[in-house]
């Protein structure tokens, strides 16, 4: 397979709007696997910590700083998302973290509006050369809670971010002035989709009252010319080992069988 490369219509959109949405970024395969490794993954599970929102819903994310040999890694590690931020950073990248994004049906919190930049900032990083990829594991619509975008909001640069909740949010005076100027996008976004956004990016996501579970992974990169001035919760610069795009699939059927030899079922074919 030819390897994903972006446009420069792709980067200049990145440019403009603050976020990029590549359909089909990930195949059936490679989202199968991750869907049912990810569900059925002990670790990941151990790992979730909750985050409640303003009006009492529940989100949990599963974050990591490292990268274990595991399909989540493969992901982060692949050609096809780190050569693409590398482009839309302006050079090389290295990993931040990544984290699953776990919304269930009825109970799932919202997330309030903010920029990543405006609690990165905090950990010493300059400049907002940071971005994410988000992953649509289970299908995002407006009902689950799909991630809310204001485009071309990372044109206003960092702005002030608060307490709210157990959540750190922006402050919404602004928040509600751009709202006026500014486009209210909703990434409804399939199974294998990705979105690159940048970390200015306001965004903020609804409580998932569906019967639907939002799962998504986002796997979030800083520039290494942006190498933090002091120690805090991510890392620092280091460089990142990149992976040939088939490794998810190597790798995610060697997780998988596993989980399934743990699991006491037989290993079955992806
Ligand atoms: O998963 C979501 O809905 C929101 C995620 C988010 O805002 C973030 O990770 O910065």
């Amino acid at each position: 397979m030819r390897a994903f490369q972006l446009t420069d219509q792709q980067v200049a959109q990145f440019n403009e709007d603050g976020y990029l949405m590549v359909p089909g970024l990930f195949d059936s395969e490679e989202m199968d696997l991750l869907y049912k490794i990810g569900k059925a993954d002990q670790g990941l599970s151990d790992l979730a910590r909750n985050r409640r929102d303003n009006q009492g819903g529940v989100s949990k994310l599963s974050l990591r700083n490292d990268l274990p040999d595991d399909i989540y890694s493969a992901f982060v590690r692949s050609h096809r998302i780190v050569d693409a931020m590398e482009r839309l950073l302006g050079g090389e990248v290295y990993h931040y973290h990544h984290k699953m994004m776990i919304k269930e049906p009825f109970v799932g919190g919202a997330w309030e509006w903010h920029q990543d930049y405006g609690y990165w900032y905090s950990n010493g990083c300059l400049f907002p050369y940071m971005a994410s990829c988000m992953i649509a594991v289970d299908r995002a619509t407006k009902e689950n809670g799909c991630l809310q975008v204001l485009k071309g909001s990372h044109h206003m640069g960092r702005i002030e971010h608060g307490v709210a909740g157990d959540q750190t949010g922006a402050d919404m005076e602004r928040v509600q002035h751009a709202m006026e100027r500014l486009e209210l996008v909703y990434c409804e976004m399939e199974p294998g989709t990705a979105l690159f956004f940048h970390s200015n990016l306001l965004h903020t996501s609804a409580q998932n009252k569906s019967p639907n579970p939002r799962w998504a992974l986002i796997c979030c990169y800083n520039a290494a010319r942006n190498d933090p001035y002091k120690e805090s919760g991510h890392p620092r610069y280091h460089y990142l080992e990149k992976w040939p795009d088939e490794r998810i699939k190597e790798i995610g059927r060697e997780q998988w069988a596993e989980l399934q030899e743990q699991m006491g079922s037989e290993p079955v074919s992806a």
